[in-house]
């Protein structure tokens, strides 16, 4: 395993660690998640945890779950959600967020807003001093919707972008059936403030702007080739 994913997994453990038996965990999307997953999923193999729940943010998030043996629950089942754990594309100074690198935000941040605790594992390189400076800030959108919330977000001094599949042809497209068009702002002086603005624009589900939500995060770092938390 190569030091990246040393320090992923070392992030994840790590999280899943903070899971208590008879907890509901919102379980987030993204590599570093699976880890997590997985430790949690190895936890629950050795007897180590027990009559754990998990709340699923992602069809990724559904799968890796059912194959590990974490039931899962929706969130009509339940009375809370005690921990989420869940990636993200940038961490700054406040704990704010980009998030949606994986077309999933909307869930995301559904599940991680209810947790008690949310818990963001990241390697050091998701650290920025702003918001917006090495990522695009996705927005999920009605597909009816697309060209007048384009003309909204150029409106607010974005360069919006449809995103492309990668592996298939044609946009991608959400597991609610939306569309994402990601934004380049040079300046995001005010996330909380954009983040309102952004979710007012009729026609938008959510955007990747997670602001005041993150409780507590996990940073996965290479110090002296040894992976670190
Ligand atoms: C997901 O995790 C997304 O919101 C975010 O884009 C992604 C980060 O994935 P990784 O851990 O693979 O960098 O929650």
């Amino acid at each position: 395993m190569d030091a990246v994913n040393q320090m992923k997994k070392a992030v994840g453990d790590a999280a899943a660690q903070r899971v208590k038996s008879g907890m509901v965990v919102g379980l987030g999307t993204g590599s570093t998640t699976v880890m997590a997953i997985k430790a949690i999923g190895e936890r629950l193999a050795s007897g180590d945890l027990k009559d754990i729940k998990g709340v699923p943010t992602s069809f990724q998030a559904i799968v890796l779950s059912r194959e590990l043996g974490i039931p899962l629950v929706s969130l009509d089942e339940v009375e809370k959600i005690d921990i989420a754990i869940d990636g993200a594309d940038e961490v700054d100074p406040q704990k704010n967020l980009i998030k949606g690198g994986g077309a999933a935000h909307t869930q995301e941040k559904l599940v991680d807003s209810l947790a008690e605790e949310f818990i963001v594992v990241v390697d050091s390189g998701k650290i920025v001093d702003k918001l917006g400076s090495t990522f695009l800030l996705p927005v999920e959108v009605m597909p009816m919707a697309i060209t007048p919330v384009t003309r909204a977000l150029t409106a607010l001094g974005g360069q919006p972008e449809l995103r492309m599949g990668v592996k298939k042809a044609g946009p991608v497209v959400t597991d609610q059936g939306n569309l994402v068009i990601d934004v380049k702002f040079n300046d995001i002086p005010n996330p909380a403030e954009l983040e309102m603005k952004i979710n007012n624009i009729p026609g938008v589900l959510e955007n990747g702007l997670f602001v005041g939500v993150a409780d507590i995060v996990l940073i996965g770092d290479v110090i002296d080739g040894q992976p670190s938390v």
